[in-house]
Formats: structure tokens, sequence, C-alpha cells
């Protein structure tokens, strides 16, 4: 029998960016003290294709813990919540990881699942990847995460609930207030009753950070350096990627990993659509993400100051990472 038509994501086009991304860079680039780089533009393809390498290789346990704990507990995190629920997912990535709770959301009943993700290409890969699971729809947003999700929140029927899925750690890449403030937007979209599925990395040792933040393959390398690549693309700059080399390390006040990229040499970069050139001193870094690690405890607190309860958690043990399951109150 041929199955119903779906909604493709790609349906749903991006707003225009560029001038975005073009004022970021200035500011990142043109600041005194630390020149920095927003995160989240490390995903465009080819960095998304990056970091799903990145979550394959044997120092960066990461992504493989996140994916064991939602195998092995999906029956019991999806009974904590009860009725009918449509399923949002801020950075979906490829989706390989979701399969487990949307096939027990399914067992149960039909399911909406709103993957929200700003790199097209994991959109596609996503919806691809979870197409084939039986009583789903899928209807992907390539959106940031809150305009995503309040699109998202506008599908609501009467009496659904909202199950909303952060996993990976992404919430990492913020510091501590600012990812309390983010959870407390989150907050501000959803309703009393409804779920935020918060994946946290936890704190480990530092040469095991090290390790899974500069691996022997030099693939975080590339995805760190593919940054320069894009500002290069999209704005016309001339950044020599191998003048700059790529470094880890951890902040211990901060209880993060930073990436930086290093100048190797004094050097120019112009960048033409900034209308800006800018001077690296040899040794001088661009900072351009940071991962937060976290306490198991800690997340009591977190959901309290951000308008949740923190109702139950998991953890792996063999790569310490928690899931935390959130509830709004
Ligand atoms: C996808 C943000 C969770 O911080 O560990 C992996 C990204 N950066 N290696 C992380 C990343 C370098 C990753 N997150």
């Amino acid at each position: 029998m041929a199955s119903a038509p779906r909604m493709v994501p790609s349906a749903v086009p991006p707003p225009p960016e560029l001038a975005e991304f073009c004022s970021d860079v200035v500011l990142g680039l043109s600041q005194p003290g630390q020149k920095e780089l927003p995160s989240k533009y490390l995903y465009d393809n080819v960095g998304s294709a990056l970091f799903e390498v990145i979550s394959h290789l044997p120092e960066y346990g990461l992504t493989r813990a996140d994916e064991r704990l939602l195998r092995r507990h999906a029956d019991e995190i999806v009974d904590r919540l009860t009725g009918p629920v449509a399923v949002a997912e801020l950075g979906s990535g490829s989706g390989k990881k979701t399969r487990w709770l949307l096939e027990a959301f399914c067992r149960r009943q039909r399911t909406s699942y709103y993957p929200v993700e700003i790199s097209h290409s994991a959109l596609v890969m996503c919806e691809r990847e979870l197409r084939d699971i039986d009583r789903i729809s899928i209807v992907g947003f390539e959106r940031e995460y809150l305009d995503g999700l309040l699109e998202v929140a506008a599908y609501r029927k009467s009496g659904q609930r909202l199950f909303v899925l952060f996993l990976g750690s992404t919430i990492g890449n913020f510091d501590r207030p600012a990812g309390v403030k983010f959870l407390a937007e989150v907050r501000r979209i959803l309703q009393p009753g409804d779920g935020l599925l918060l994946g946290t990395d936890l704190e480990k040792p530092s040469t095991q950070l090290l390790a899974a933040y500069d691996d022997e393959l030099g693939v975080t390398a590339a995805f760190n350096l593919n940054l320069l690549s894009r500002v290069n693309r999209d704005l016309g700059a001339d950044f020599d990627l191998r003048q700059f080399t790529h470094l880890a390390k951890i902040n211990y006040k901060a209880r993060s990993v930073e990436m930086h990229l290093q100048s190797k040499r004094r050097q120019i970069v112009s960048i033409p659509a900034a209308e800006i050139a800018v001077e690296f001193r040899e040794g001088e870094t661009i900072w351009t993400e940071s991962s937060h690690k976290y306490s198991a405890d800690e997340m009591t607190e977190t959901a309290r100051n951000s308008g949740f309860r923190c109702e139950a958690q998991w953890i792996d043990e063999q790569w310490p990472f928690a899931e935390n399951l959130l509830i709004a109150e």
C-alpha cells in the first residue's frame, strides 16, 4: 500500500540570514580583547557532517552515551508523559538517537515529530532516517531553536502535551547563566505539564576531555577550521586555513572545554562583505565554542531556576552523561 504523502522538511524554508552572520562576524572579530565567533555557525552542511563523524570517534563518547540512555530507557521516559503528546526536537542532527523515543511513543499512539534544525542537510537526513517508523508524521523546521519551537507550539492541538527534546548536551554551548536563560525562554513557550528532556554531559577527567575535543585523526580540528572556510565562502574573506591551528583547552573556572583557532603568525585577513580587515597577532586565538560540563546534582536547581522541576534522571556510567526529565511548572 502506498504511504500517505508527507511534508518534507524543506517545505518550510529558512529566513534570510546572511546579514546576521555578517554582523555577528564583525562583532566577534573587531572587538578588543578575546576574538570570538558564535558556535552555531559551525553547523553548515560540512560542519554537521563532520560532527556526525566526531560522534563515531573512540575519544568522543558523548553521543554514544546519549544514545545508550535513550535506547535503554525509552519506555520509562515515554511512560512519564501520559496522554496525547507531540514531540519537538531542538537541533535534531541526523535524528538517529531519537528513533528509540519515537518508536516508543508510536507504539502507544500516532505521534507528530517536529525537528527544528538550522542545517538543511541534517534536516533532510533526519526525515529520511525516521520516516519508516510506523504511525509517525514528521514536519521539519529549518529554523533557530526558539523561532522553530514557537511555530511548533502553534501546531499544538488542544489537550496535547508538548515534549521537547534538547539532547546531546547542546545546552553546554551556553555558559551557565545563558543556559538558564535559554531554558526559561523554552519554558515560556510551553504550558504546565509539558516536558523537556535535557541531555547533559557530566564532568570527567581533563585528559579524557582534551582527547575528546582534540582527537588524533584531526576531525575536530577540521570541524573547527571549517568555520573559517564558511566565512571565506559566505563573506568573501581570505582566511588561509593553513595559518590557523585548532586548540582545545579546559576552563576550570567555567567548568567547560573551549575550542579556539590560533593564528600561527601575525597576519591580516580581509572580509569584504563586512568591510573590515582583521589583524591577528602571532598566537592570538578566536574562541569558537564552549562545552560546559555538569554535575548530576546541579540539575535540580537549574530546572527550578528556569521554571521547571527535574522529575527524573538517567545516568550512563560508561561515559558520565545524564538525561534529565524536566516538567514545566
Ligand atoms: C554538539 C555541542 C554537544 O559540545 O561536545 C563536538 C559539539 N564540538 N566536538 C559538544 C562538539 C567539538 C558538541 N555539541
